[in-house]
């Protein structure tokens, strides 16, 4: 039905900002295989909350995959290539994972993308992130591709500084987001979530966030 509506080349894509692009459900069809490959990674570097600099546990629960996870604690934010709570390389970054993540910046115009970190951000209800730059990847001119799993949330989208008010955006199971250029170094968070139930997920939403980290 979709695809007799927008032809696949052209999908039904949006133009956030110079550099955003919104893939609406992009990931749909293969939202249960990367479930499934998230399944897997949790098993051996299961979500944990990490520590800010300031000493705050976060919210949201956290692991990673691929050659390099992003860890925060009292000494500050940085990418590792072993999981500190066992000391072990983090999980392979399953296949299926990291093709959708280069189709997907292919796709925004950015070809070539070989993400080496996939952070897996678990939302329960109330979980939050405010706002922040993502700036410990060592090439900036690199993408981030976010993949948004089960329940919707709202993403807040401010500019290249921390002052004024953010867009609202709401993000759903499947949906893709391409940020790179100017957008790359925006301001960026997610509101509280909202308390519910999604097929795919049960009671909480999974965000994926694909990085070059070296
Ligand atoms: C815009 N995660 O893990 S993904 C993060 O939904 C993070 O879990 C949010 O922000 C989440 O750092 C948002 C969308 C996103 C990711 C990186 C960006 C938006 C971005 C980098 C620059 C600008
Ligand atoms: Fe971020």
């Amino acid at each position: 039905m979709t695809a007799d509506l927008f032809p696949d080349t052209l999908a039904a894509r949006e133009n956030l900002q110079p550099g955003a692009m919104l893939l609406r459900a992009f990931a749909l069809d293969e939202a249960p295989a990367l479930l499934a490959g998230v399944a897997g990674v949790i098993a051996m570097a299961p979500f944990r909350q990490m520590q800010t600099p300031g000493g705050q546990t976060m919210s949201v629960a956290m692991s990673s995959c691929g050659e390099r996870g992003w860890v925060s604690d009292r000494r500050g934010y940085r990418y590792s290539p072993t999981d500190p709570a066992t000391g072990a390389p983090w999980p392979a970054m399953p296949a299926r994972l990291a093709d959708l993540a280069r189709r997907a910046a292919a796709e925004a115009g950015f070809p070539g993308f070989a993400p080496d970190a996939c952070l897996i951000n678990r939302y329960l209800p109330g979980c939050r992130m405010g706002l922040h730059q993502d700036r410990d990847e060592a090439d900036l001119s690199q993408p981030i591709v976010s993949v948004s799993l089960g329940l919707p949330a709202t993403f807040l989208f401010g500019g290249p500084t921390r002052g004024g008010r953010p867009l609202r955006l709401p993000l759903v199971h499947g949906d893709v987001v391409v940020w790179g250029g100017p957008a790359r170094l925006h301001f960026h968070g997610v509101a509280p979530l909202a308390a519910g139930e999604h097929p795919a997920t049960g009671g909480c939403r999974i965000n994926l966030t694909f990085r070059r980290a070296t």
